[in-house]
């Protein structure tokens, strides 16, 4: 028996949209995540005057990285921007290129932008009460463009690994900006 894994729970709070117990937790400021804004110069003055803000934070209950087993987590992300881009995740491919994933919307507004290697491009607005499937091979970047906090429930396969590199590297080719006080898709100059 000592190789089958054990059933177990843990509780959303509907007040702080938090799940306890969790088994792990990070959280991202902007010096961990400087190289994935498309405005430079922003991210440098901010951290050469001593900002370094919390973005986002993630409650995992992680299991064993082998097929069939799955993973979930709260993310929480914060509201604000650097420069005029919202505060967001890093994003990422999964390593695993059949593995998809399902989000609940919990908490706040905000946008999800999705690509896949082969060229493809989506972005959808997200709301409080959406389920949104992810389908295998997008990669995926959740965004805050409220003025409240962003929280939404993941779900994916525990081997589905987590390529956060060749975003970094390459960037999202859509961002989501702060035009004249309205969140806008635009091409990400940066790409
Ligand atoms: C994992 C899932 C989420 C993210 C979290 C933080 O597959 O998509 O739990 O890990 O939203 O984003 P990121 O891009 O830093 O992992
Ligand atoms: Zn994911």
């Amino acid at each position: 028996m000592s190789d089958v894994a054990e059933p177990y729970s843990t509780t959303l709070d509907f007040k702080s949209w938090i799940i306890r117990p969790y088994n792990k937790k990070f959280e991202v400021r902007l010096r961990g995540m400087k190289n994935f804004y498309s405005d430079a110069d922003a991210v440098k003055r901010m951290l050469d005057g001593g900002e370094d803000p919390l973005i986002y934070e993630v409650y995992e209950c992680l299991q064993p990285s082998v097929e069939g087993q799955i993973d979930f987590a709260i993310t929480v992300i914060y509201p604000g921007k650097i420069g005029d881009e919202y505060n967001m995740t890093r994003g990422h491919y999964h390593a695993k290129e059949g593995a998809s994933e399902l989000y609940f919307i919990l908490q706040g507004e905000g946008f999800v932008v999705m690509q896949t290697k082969e060229g493809g491009m989506a972005s959808t607005p997200l709301k409080k009460g959406q389920i949104l499937y992810i389908a295998p091979r997008w990669a995926h970047r959740t965004i805050n463009t409220g003025k409240e906090k962003l929280t939404f429930l993941a779900v994916w396969p525990s081997d589905a690994g987590h390529d956060y590199g060749t975003i970094e590297e390459k960037g999202f080719r859509q961002i989501i900006i702060d035009k004249n006080g309205r969140p806008t898709v635009i091409e990400n100059p940066r790409v």
